[in-house]
């Protein structure tokens, strides 16, 4: 599912179910539309697409981490930290993650020159066919906005050429972010003042990547994360 106000990204979401559930997920997955903290959308998107279980490969979760942070300043700290050995454009994933708005998409940022590589680089490349594999309710407690954005980052991590991931969310009413780096979640509460609508998510590409191929396995690979074999 993916909703919009006046060409603005409002939500998004993805499942991979059995056939007997998907009235249920897309009933559930448009009433999420119209009852987004950034407002109702104007437009919602319900795609269905029939998967044979030898089109999906299944990856581990990546491991979470929980930081001990108090501020916006402290988070983009920490990101630095965790960014550096990697890259000398860290600041340039910080600026471009904590100052986008509604973008559909992620940032491909490549380590060795800083630059954007996705085509529409006002869109993004949007992550797409994924969910959590073997999960138990336990382990999210109801947080769902944090179990997807784990799903999303392990199918990310998953990837060969993705080096690190920085996610800092568009709704303003949330504020926890993450660093996710070999294969660690690094949970950032405080990562942006309430309210703000700024937030993007940029992966930080490793040098000589095939781009072309990356993005096909971002937006139309299903893959499930398999929360059993966490790394
Ligand atoms: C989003 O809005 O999609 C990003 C959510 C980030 C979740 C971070 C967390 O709570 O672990
Ligand atoms: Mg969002």
């Amino acid at each position: 599912m993916r909703s919009d106000s006046a060409g603005q990204h409002i939500s998004g979401a993805e499942r991979i179910v059995r056939e007997h559930e998907v009235p249920a997920v897309c009933a559930a997955l448009s009433e999420r539309a119209l009852a987004h903290p950034k407002g109702m959308a104007e437009n919602t998107f319900i795609t269905v697409e029939a998967l044979a279980e030898s089109d999906i490969l299944h990856v581990p979760s990546v491991g979470v981490k929980e930081e001990a942070v108090q501020s916006p300043s402290q988070a983009r700290d920490v990101i630095e930290e965790l960014l550096r050995p990697m890259t000398a454009y860290s600041q340039v994933v910080i600026e471009g993650t904590f100052t986008a708005r509604n973008m559909r998409g992620a940032m491909l940022i490549a380590a060795d020159t800083g630059k954007r590589c996705e085509p529409d680089a006002q869109r993004g490349v949007r992550v797409s066919h994924m969910d959590a594999y073997g999960a138990t309710e336990e382990e999210f407690k109801g947080k769902d906005a944090a179990r997807e954005a784990i799903v999303l980052a392990s199918k990310v991590a998953a990837h060969p050429d993705v080096l690190a991931e920085v996610c800092v969310s568009d709704d303003p009413a949330y504020t926890t972010g993450y660093v996710c780096i070999d294969d660690t979640y690094h949970r950032l509460p405080h990562i942006k003042e309430p309210g703000s609508d700024e937030g993007a998510r940029a992966f930080m590409i490793k040098p000589g990547a095939d781009i072309e191929a990356l993005i096909d396995y971002l937006e139309n690979r299903a893959v499930l994360v398999d929360f059993e074999a966490e790394q």
